[in-house]
């Protein structure tokens, strides 16, 4: 993407190409086969913020759910309420609509514009870029986790699957945990918690 930018600029400025110092940059930069893979991976910028407001089933608050982008990949912070004790699958769903009881509207996890790879974290076909480990829940209905992903962010361009996009995206808390292999959900059942992922 940067390499028209920097054709045009040449073009536009022919003066500036005489320069030593130019060429030098121009000649590096153009050379984009030989740069270093940390360079050519794709990262975003960090400090990107979002936030969203879990409902249960019921209706009812269930706590929140809080987005930090890095420069590989997206920290998310979980507090949750309102639960039953155990473990709880955690997943980014496609779709940023959270419609009680079912939260159906949510979709299927997030994989937007790619080819549908295996759910599980653990499944050797997988995993598919809305799984995420499990939320223990307390035996007072709280649940609390800071997880990290690569495959979805914040970032339009990437790396993984853009949360922001047009239709949005929800993360959902299901009533069992994800054994991270079977599919769609690795047996995680019904959608206990949602919300939609918004920036900020
Ligand atoms: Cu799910």
């Amino acid at each position: 993407m940067r390499l028209p930018l920097i054709a045009a600029g040449l073009l536009t400025l022919p003066l500036m190409a005489c320069d030593p110092s130019t060429s030098t940059e121009t000649t590096t930069t153009t050379d984009g086969t030989a740069a270093p893979a940390v360079q050519s991976a794709v990262r975003a910028p960090v400090g990107a913020t979002g936030q969203a407001a879990l409902t249960g089933a019921d209706g009812a608050a269930a706590g929140t759910a809080t987005f930090r982008q890095g420069p590989t990949g997206v920290l998310i912070r979980v507090e949750a309420t309102g639960l039953t004790p155990g473990w709880h699958g955690l997943h980014l769903h496609a779709v940023g609509q959270c419609e009680g009881p079912k939260f159906s509207s949510a979709g299927a996890h997030v994989q937007h514009g790619t080819e549908t790879v295996p759910h599980g974290l653990l499944n050797a076909d997988g995993s598919d870029a809305g799984d995420l480990p499990n939320l223990y829940v307390g035996a007072d209905g709280r649940g609390f986790a800071e997880v990290f992903t690569t495959t979805a962010g914040l970032a339009e361009g990437g790396p993984g699957q853009h949360l922001l996009d047009a239709d949005g995206s929800a993360i959902l808390i299901h009533a069992g945990p994800d054994d991270y292999a079977s599919q769609p959900i690795g047996g995680s059942g019904d959608r206990v918690a949602c919300g939609v992922i918004a920036a900020g």
